[in-house]
């Protein structure tokens, strides 16, 4: 019902987009890598698509609801109806190659927002106009953040103009509000009108002969007067007092330097499903976003570590190249996502590894690390072919230039993150910081062949998700899966099940430990004599607690040689064992001295097995007869939160039996909140700090120590 100026059938007539050489520029100018970012069905994936039908890419736009859009091309992202990985498609405007990053809005893929914003050279930030009242404001304000952490020129887009609700004001105001403090001024660069039907049209301000000759209207007094406010020619500022006309190039080059700069964000509204606002935008894109030579130099290392000069964005320098995403196509095969940074990728070239150092994970506390790949780097890799990606359609191209993007598949041991370059000039970039996996998930697989499935499941899927931590506990023996959150679980059980292994999911156990009440003794008395060679063996132990973190500390104090000095180690032994299996199953006994005073030993049926036997039975009588203190384990938590959100923060803690160690002020309007936490009520942390701040606040956490529960 709604048809705009007729630019969708413009530019679908242009038919630009499919041809082989427009997908692989030779010049970094041509080029634009744009982040599309922003909120959860802010309408990205929709916008994807419908530029990508506009620019005659595809027939027809696919959509979300039907899992037919080219971006979420991932079997999970279908079956979430939300996008999961980042993924690329191309489209070519005013012969300026455009690759489009579809990242998505659900806060547990932030790795692949920043994996986006990676390969990007600006940021397309997309607000959806119809809920900017109710609770967009705190994504926003999370994911503007993470745009402004990695240094990049955005552009605001202003969707679902045809929402009954849409209120482009109210959603403008809220970004204004959230970008407040940043020195980034938002203004209008198109202007929206609603026909008495309905329908929905967008207007460039900056479009015709001279924008400034008719009398300008309030939005494009604002844009211009904004635009020479920030230009530093003085000569604007003067025609413009003096009522003269102002030259339109003069203006657009002011945008796209101030943009550049990150003074200026420009905000473009459009309505997807129409067309409305979509060839402006494009034009936007064109005019207004740097291209790749305009990316700060990127910060490097040799690969021993040592330094290296800055890589520049130069298309005739030495190969630099990035993955900056790992998935799998329909045969389950890997396909990475490249960012080149500096020279040419062409095919059929051999390429040195500089693996990143941020990706190999270190083990952390009770974490077996044999079960992540180590990859060392180093290696020598072939490049057979090299693809313009559309979703997950590849399409062979004759190289990849600095700033372009490209797919690459059988890759071997290479993995997101690392650095692929010339064998002549090794060099690894910086990496880029992974969000930590803070959501437990227990999974078991039912026998020994779902094991060995999940063993084989689980290594490769290390490959493509980077923030899952596998960790095999060693005091409860159960796998955890640490995941983001339970959008990134589902993801990962589903694809760990499509793999082959029947996994299922279980209560995720925490360790536990006891330690005594008090000192007591204990008799162990180990005596068969009944026919053949028999087990004799006798030993009185007393038992006393110790100040935490002590262990268990063992003292022979036998005189007299009541037992033989040969058995005492048999002794010491039964009681450290029976002290780790635990006197209740699965909780050691520690913080304890065990003392050994007294037994008794026979000449010919003794034996250091049997008192073992003795040692254990003493310790069993001992412990049960002090009395035991149940011990859990206290993490030390650091909440980062706004201001706004501090007293929900420190109310849940206190319900979640946490101690506030204290609280200091971050960034501005930011507060940071120390606590020590029982394990058990952080298993959903993550979960439910997410939905009490609307996904602000973040937290770490680190294991303290064992206290006794409710202590
Ligand atoms: N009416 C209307 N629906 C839209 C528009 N943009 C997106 N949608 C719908 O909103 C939902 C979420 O859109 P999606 O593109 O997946 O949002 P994303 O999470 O930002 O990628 C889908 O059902 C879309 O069909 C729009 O401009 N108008
Ligand atoms: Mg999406």
């Amino acid at each position: 019902m709604i048809v705009m100026g007729g630019s969708k059938a413009d530019s679908a007539r242009r038919g630009r987009g499919g041809r082989a050489g427009e997908l692989a520029p030779d010049d970094p100018a041509a080029v634009r890598s744009v982040a599309i970012v922003g909120p959860m069905a802010a309408g990205k994936t929709t916008l994807v698509e419908e530029l990508l039908a506009v620019a005659g890419v595809i027939p027809r736009a696919g959509s979300v609801a039907a899992g037919t859009t080219v971006t979420d091309h991932d079997p999970d992202a279908r079956r979430q109806q939300r996008s999961v990985a980042p993924a690329v498609a191309s489209l070519v405007h005013r012969d300026i190659k455009i690759n489009l990053i579809d990242t998505p809005g659900c806060p547990d893929f932030l790795a692949e927002v920043r994996a986006g914003l990676r390969a990007a050279d600006a940021v397309l930030f997309v607000v959806g106009t119809a809920d900017a009242a109710d609770g967009v404001a705190a994504p926003t304000s999370a994911l503007l953040a993470e745009c402004r952490r990695a240094g990049l020129p955005a552009v605001l887009v202003l969707s679902r103009l045809d929402h009954a609700r849409a209120d482009e004001t109210a959603a403008l105001v809220t970004c204004r509000r959230v970008a407040e403090g940043s020195g980034e001024v938002l203004v209008p660069v198109t202007r929206t009108e609603r026909g008495t039907d309905g329908t929905v049209t967008v207007h460039p301000l900056l479009a015709g002969d001279d924008p400034t000759a008719e009398e300008p209207d309030d939005l494009r007094r604002e844009l211009v007067e904004t635009l020479i406010e920030q230009s530093e020619d003085e000569a604007l500022l003067e025609s413009w007092i003096g009522g003269e006309p102002v030259a339109l190039d003069a203006l657009r080059a002011d945008l796209a330097t101030a943009v550049t700069r990150r003074s200026l964000v420009p905000v473009a509204g459009v309505c997807a499903p129409t067309g409305a606002g979509l060839d402006a935008l494009l034009d936007l894109v064109v005019d207004a976003v740097p291209p790749p030579t305009a990316h700060p130099p990127l910060p490097a290392h040799a690969p021993d570590g040592a330094g290296h000069a800055p890589v520049d964005p130069d298309p005739d320098g030495p190969l630099v190249a990035e993955v900056v995403q790992t998935g799998t196509d329909a045969q389950g095969s890997r396909v990475s996502l490249v960012r080149v940074f500096s020279g040419r990728l062409r095919p059929d070239t051999a390429l040195t590894v500089c693996a990143d150092p941020l990706r190999i994970p270190a083990p952390r506390d009770g974490e077996d690390p044999t079960g992540a790949e180590v990859r060392s780097g180093g290696e020598t890799v072939r490049v057979n072919r090299v693809y313009a990606p559309l979703g997950a359609t590849l399409r062979e191209v004759p190289w990849c230039v600095a700033g372009d993007l490209c797919a690459l598949t059988r890759l071997g041991p290479v993995g997101t993150g690392d650095t692929l370059c010339a064998a002549e000039d090794p060099v690894g970039l910086d990496g880029w910081e992974l969000p930590e996996a803070l959501l437990p998930v227990a999974v078991t697989a039912a026998d020994r062949t779902a094991q060995d499935a999940m063993a084989r499941g689980l290594s490769r899927l290390a490959a493509t998700e980077t923030t899952l931590r596998v960790e095999r506990n060693e005091d409860t023996h159960q796998i955890v899966l640490w995941c983001t959150g339970e959008a990134h679980a589902d993801v990962v059980l589903a694809r760990l099940r499509a793999s082959g292994a029947n996994v299922e999911v279980t209560d995720v156990a925490v360790p536990e430990r006891e330690t005594v009440a008090g000192p007591a003794t204990g008799l162990g008395r180990h005596v068969k004599q009944s026919g053949g060679h028999g087990q004799f063996a006798v030993c009185r132990i007393e038992i006393e607690p110790l100040p935490r973190g002590s262990g268990v500390e063992f003292v022979d104090r036998i005189v007299g040689g009541a037992i033989p000095r040969a058995y005492i180690p048999g002794v010491e032994k039964g009681v450290r064992a029976q002290l780790e299996s635990g006197v209740t199953p699965g909780r050691p006994v520690v913080d304890v001295r065990v003392t050994l005073v007294d037994g008794k030993a026979h000449s010919v049926d003794s034996s250091d097995q049997a008192f073992q036997t003795a040692g254990a039975l003493a310790v069993r009588e001992a412990v049960a007869a002090a009395g035991t203190v149940v011990m859990e384990r206290l993490y030390e938590v650091e909440v980062s939160v706004d201001d706004g959100q501090l007293g929900a923060v420190l109310g849940d803690l206190s319900a979640r039996h946490g101690r506030v160690v204290g609280t200091e002020p971050g960034e501005p309007g930011c507060t940071h909140v120390r606590a020590e936490v029982p394990e058990q009520a952080l298993l959903r942390y993550a979960v439910d700090l997410r939905a009490l701040t609307s996904g602000t606040a973040s937290f770490t956490r680190r294991f303290s120590r064992y206290e006794p529960v409710g202590g």
